[in-house]
Parts: C-alpha cells; structure tokens; sequence
C-alpha cells in the first residue's frame, strides 16, 4: 500500500477508536477525535486556517493549544496563515489587534469575545482578548465548545472572570514531598531545576484553561520540622523558580512564593526579624529587589505567619499589620502583592478555637497597606466537609480579602473518597454575609465588587501531585476542574460544571455523562453521611485519616446527655457573635439554626427531635448506614459504565469505590458504636449492637 493511502486508512481508523493506554494524564484536554463524522465535518469546515494577530508568549500558547486541540478531535490541524483567504478561518487576536477587529466595550480584564463574524469577505471564527491571556482563555474556550460538541454556528460569546486574583496554592515542599497531597510526590523537581520537565507546561496548561493566573510554587509552612521551602528566595534557588516562571508566563500565569517570616535571620543572618527594624526592613527590600532581578513579573509572597509552628511578628508583640506592611512596603514599588493568611490561633488565646481569627484580624481592618491581601479558609475551622463560613467574609470592608478553599482532600476523604467539593464551594461563595444589606455575598467580597477592593481573590490549595492521573483519585480532577470554573464564574451551578468536566473528560454519551455527573453531585453529602453529620466537626484522627472521637472530645463534646459545641452567646462561647444579624440570632436559637450546623453551635440532648420528628441519635445512627448505602448505590451506578468508557479508567474507579466503601463502614461503625456506647441509647432499628473492643 502507498503511503498516502497507509495514512489515510490510519486516520480513519484512528478516528474511529478510542485512544488507548489511558491513564488520565490528559486529564479534560484530550481532544480525542470526534466521532460523528458529520459534526467532525462540519468543525472541518469552521476550521479550515488559523489566523494569529499580534505576537506574544501567550498567543504562541492559544495558537499551540488550538492546533494541537484541533488536530486531534478533527484529525487535522489548520495551517496558519498571514490574512484569511477563505470561509472557515478562526482569528486569533491580542489585545492591540483585537481593537481593530471589534468593539471590546466594557470587557473586563482577562475577558474575552468569540464572535461569528466576516473577515476580508470571509467566514470566520474571531477571538479577541481584552489581554493576550484574554484571548488564551479564549482559545481554550473555542477547543471546549468542539469537546463538549457545541454548534460554532452564529457564536456571540463575551466572558470574563468575575474574579481577579485566581490563585493554585502547592502545599508542595522542595524536597519534594506535598503536604496534605494524596496523589503522590511533588512535580516540582527543585534537584533538577533549572531543567524543565514536560509536565510543567502540561501543569500550566491545565490551570490556564480554567482560567487560573497565579501559582504559589510551595508550601505555606516553609521551616518547621527541617522543611526548606524558606530556601527558595535565595541566590541558588532563583534561577530554578525564574524557569518555572517561564513556563507558567507562557500560559498567563505568575508566580508567587510562601515565605518565611524569620528570613532576615534564616538567610541574611541579623539577630531579629522584628518588622519594626530598619536593617529588617532593610533586608527584605534588597531581598525583594533580588527577586524582580530573576522574575521581572512575579507575583509576590504568601505567609503563613504566627501559625502552628511558623514565626511570625507576634514573637515581637508587633501586629500582623506591622508585619505585613513592612513586607508590602518592599513588594510594593516592585508591583508585588502580599497575602497574609488569617489561619492563626494559639494556646494563650480564647479556648473556643475557631473565635481566634475574627478576633485577631477583624480590629485590623483598614490597616493593612493596599498591596496586601488577607487570605481567609471558607471556614473559621480547617476545611471540614461542613462548617459555618468564616465571619470573617464581610467584616473587613478596608481590606483586600482572599478566600481560601481547599481542592485538595484533606478533610475530606483523601484520595480513597470520590468527593466532589463543588456544591460546598458553590454555598460558601452564595452565603450572604449581610454586610451591606441583602447580595452581600462572599462572592461580592472577593471579587472586590462590595467593597471596591482591588486586590481580592480566591486561591485554592491543590491536589495535584506526580501520579500519573495527577490527583491520585481520577475522579478528583473534577475538583481541579471545578474550583477553576467556580473561581472565574461562581454563578455556575455544580450540575453545569460536572456535565462540562464529564463530557471534556469522559465522552459526551449522555448515560454516561448523567451517571458520573449523579455520583459526584451526591458525594459531598454522602460523605457528611458517613462520616459527620449534623455539624459534628472534627471526628478524625491525628493523620486525618480514619476516625477517632476519644481524641476529638473537644471538638464535638459528646457526653452521656448529648453532642456538640455550645456557641451560643447565654450559655456557650458566644461565636454566634461574630456574625451579623440575622445569622447571629438565627445560629443563636436551636430552633432557627440550620440543621446541618446544628451541632456546630448546640450542645443537644440525644433525644431532641429533630425537624422530621427523628431524635438526634437515630438521626446520627440513620445517617450513617444511610451514607454507606449510598456508596454501593455508586458502585452499582458506575458497574453501568462498564463497556461505554475505557476499561483502564474503568477499573481506577472501581478501585477506589471499593476502597470508599470499606472506609465508609469503618467511619460508619466507629461513630455509631462511640455514641452507642456514650448515650446508651439503642438504635430503633437494632443494627447496632456492642462491640467487642
Ligand atoms: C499547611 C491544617 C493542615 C496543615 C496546614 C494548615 C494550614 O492545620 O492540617 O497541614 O499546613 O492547616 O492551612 O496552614
């Protein structure tokens, strides 16, 4: 057979099946070829040459990315051309050209339009970005329209983030390990850096096309425990960050550092790191200088500070405002942001835990300088699977504030759990702190839009690791998918979100897409289920891992009467304080309080009836074996799978919702039998009896 002829039978073929070997390592950019020749046919001729307008390192990545998309769910890459000769020409333009072609109007930064439209007499598909990384998450946004199998016919899009700051945060250190990272070592190779490693730029590409466009490249606990994540802002390390930063600008990302507050002694050798001292002070703005000479375009630093081990300006009865504006006033000519993260607490201080942050941080507002970001966790606990959002959210109108989430599962069933996080993230961002009135959302806090705060943003603790599928749980990577889309849009609902990352990732079969999208949209809740219902709190042990409620008394204060934190303003902690009206009152009364935070703010008796007439304790008893229940109807949904999607990814899921199920029984049976044994109270329906132990 001639080659021609070999060839053409290869991409027909090839067309045909799909890809082997699979892994996940593609994750939702797979551009497998489309199968319905007629649609496949139809995007030919939409997509016949490609115009690039401008030049940058960022339109080389949208023009790379649409070959590369194109070629593989088409079977053929259009060849780039000076000027459009005919119909079917998608144009591809920055910010300088894109001007000329159309009118951007009120486009936000990032944002950008994808309009059907004639150029030079001819058919054409134009994407014009209000920046070049507009029009990179253009291209992406075209290459999803292919995967999802959407007409290119008569497209009018204009999309923007509604949020600036969209940051990954690693908890990656440069030994390489990742803490509270469940998908293997870090994919950072600092030993070998400045060589780059090709999963880089695929790292890159992945954020870039959800939109992110910040990078904190390690852990925010830099020194405790001999971790030398500190190290990264010297002379040695550099060069190996200004690599990594290469590769990330290329997909509109910059990088940013954590670093520790103790620098100044750690590296520059002084006796104090008191940010009230000149030569401390000093050393940071040379320290600063000496960064920008590497990395023209970094972003700026991240500290973990006075927290769990991490210095910090309490050591010198200074602020976190005197700390953090001391390294703003270093930052700041340079264009650099510094968020300081509010996740601190310590022993000396209220022994309701989760009162520390407000506390400590809420006085500050207004104080901060304007180049500094606090950057608060959803909860005012630690990523639990449900917890009040932090009072924090709303009542620092001054400040520039960042809401930490965590894609990463650390609470939240690690790599063994499927837990799809973005129905709690989707509650976080909705809850109206009423700070202004009603529509005082988180969402309008750190979009800025409230309170006309520039700096505000999102950031989102991965789960990304060097597993081959990235997020050890295959399944995980709707998260990672997921936090992206939330952090440009929050108004998409997580039905919408999961039949995006389904359709990108597994086929666009609706039995499938309906089947998959059904067991991520219940997980977070079955996981509550079985493991803490009610606003239990913290029910696991040291490692986070299984249960263990001897050692959590004090989170969840069950005695032989009842369960839970009284935080209410008579007789408990008064937390309820902290929030605004109504919630205040409504957290305040056991009979207004949300039933899912229940416990989070009451200490109830076993046999209060709950609103379905159910007492407490059965309550906890059903949820449990209600949740373990809900495993198997998983495992029996996905078997439905078998033959529509690949068996190598197949089998991944299978795996793990074995695994899920068996931990499931565990959480179940050591939480029914703990509280069996401290009420004494039977389970009406008599599955539990007294354990052995
Ligand atoms: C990076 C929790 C986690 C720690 C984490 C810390 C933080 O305590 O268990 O691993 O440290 O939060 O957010 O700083």
């Amino acid at each position: 057979m001639k080659t021609r002829t070999l060839l053409l039978v290869w991409s027909v073929v090839s067309l045909a099946i799909p890809a082997l070997g699979e892994d996940g390592y593609r994750f939702w950019l797979r551009y497998d070829p489309v199968p319905d020749q007629a649609l496949r046919e139809e995007y030919r001729r939409q997509c016949r040459e490609m115009v690039v307008l401008g030049r940058s390192e960022v339109l080389d990545a949208a023009r790379d990315e649409l070959l590369r998309g194109l070629k593989g769910m088409l079977g053929q890459a259009p060849p780039s051309v000076p000027k459009a000769s005919r119909d079917g020409v998608i144009v591809i333009a920055g910010s300088q050209e894109g001007r000329e072609i159309t009118d951007l109007g009120v486009l936000g930064t990032d944002g950008y339009l994808i309009q059907s439209r004639r150029i030079g007499g001819k058919a054409a598909t134009v994407i014009v970005g209000r920046t070049d990384r507009g029009a990179l998450y253009g291209a992406f946004r075209l290459l999803r329209l292919l995967q999802t199998r959407e007409s290119l016919e008569r497209l009018n899009i204009n999309d923007e983030p509604a949020i600036a700051l969209r940051m990954a945060d690693q908890w990656d250190n440069p030994r390489g390990d990742v803490e509270r990272g469940y998908a293997g070592a870090s994919i950072f190779h600092w030993d070998h850096l400045p060589a780059l490693d090709e999963r880089y730029t695929d790292y890159a590409r992945m954020l870039a096309s959800v939109g992110i466009n910040g990078i904190v490249l390690n852990n925010v606990n830099t020194a405790k425990n001999g971790l030398t994540g500190w190290k990264l802002i010297t002379a040695p390390y550099l060069p190996k960050t200004a690599a990594l930063a290469g590769v990330f600008r290329r997909y509109g990302i910059r990088v940013y550092l954590s670093v520790n507050f103790a620098s100044p002694m750690l590296i520059g050798g002084l006796k104090t790191a008191d940010p009230l001292e000149p030569a401390v002070q000093e050393w940071w703005k040379n320290r600063a200088r000496e960064i920008y000479s590497y990395i023209p375009d970094f972003g700026g630093v991240l500290v973990k500070a006075d927290s769990e081990g991490e210095p910090g300006p309490f050591t010198y009865k200074r602020s976190p405002t005197d700390g953090a504006n001391m390294l703003a006033a270093a930052f700041e000519p340079l264009g650099g942001l510094v968020v300081w993260r509010a996740f601190v607490y310590g022993k000396d201080r209220n022994p309701d835990r989760i009162m520390q942050p407000y506390e400590i941080f809420q006085p500050l507002d207004g104080h901060f300088a304007s180049n500094v970001a606090v950057q608060v966790k959803n909860g005012p606990l630690d990523f639990q699977v449900r917890e009040p959002v932090s009072p924090l959210f709303g009542a620092m109108p001054k400040t520039n504030q960042v809401l930490e989430l965590q894609v990463t599962q650390e609470y939240t069933g690690q790599a063994t759990h499927v837990v799809y996080l973005v129905p709690e993230w989707k509650e976080v961002l909705s809850f109206d702190t009423f700070a202004r009135g009603r529509t005082s959302t988180v969402e309008a806090v750190v979009s800025g839009r409230l309170f006309g705060n520039r700096h505000c943003g999102i950031a989102g603790v991965m789960n990304i690791g060097s597993d081959r599928n990235w997020t050890g749980q295959l399944l995980a990577q709707a998260n990672t998918y997921g936090y992206g889309r939330l952090a440009w849009n929050p108004d998409l609902s997580a039905e919408a979100i999961s039949r995006e990352w389904v359709e990108m990732t597994f086929g666009t079969n609706p039995r499938v897409v309906a089947t998959i999208s059904g067991i991520l949209l219940k997980s977070w809740k079955t996981y509550e289920q079985y493991t803490s219902p009610l606003g239990l709190g913290v029910l696991c042990d040291k490692e986070h891992f299984g249960p263990d409620l001897v050692h959590r008394q004090k989170q969840h204060h069950a005695d032989a009467e009842g369960v839970g934190y009284d935080r209410t303003l008579e007789t408990g902690s008064g937390f309820v304080a902290q929030y605004r009206s109504p919630w205040k009152e409504i957290y305040d009364s056991l009979s207004t309080c949300p039933e899912e935070l229940l416990l989070w703010f009451h200490h109830v008796p076993y046999r209060y009836r709950l609103q379905s007439g159910k007492t407490l304790i059965q309550y906890i008893y059903d949820s449990h074996f209600e949740g373990v229940e809900e495993v198997r109807g998983f495992q029996a949904e996905w078997r439905k799978l078998r033959g529509l999607i690949d068996p190598e990814r197949y089998n991944q899921v299978t795996e793990v919702l074995q695994g899920q199920l068996a931990a499931a029984i565990k959480w179940r049976d050591a939480i029914n039998q703990y509280f069996f044994q401290i009420s004494g109270i039977p389970d009406a329906k008599g599955r539990i009896t007294v354990s052995e132990k």
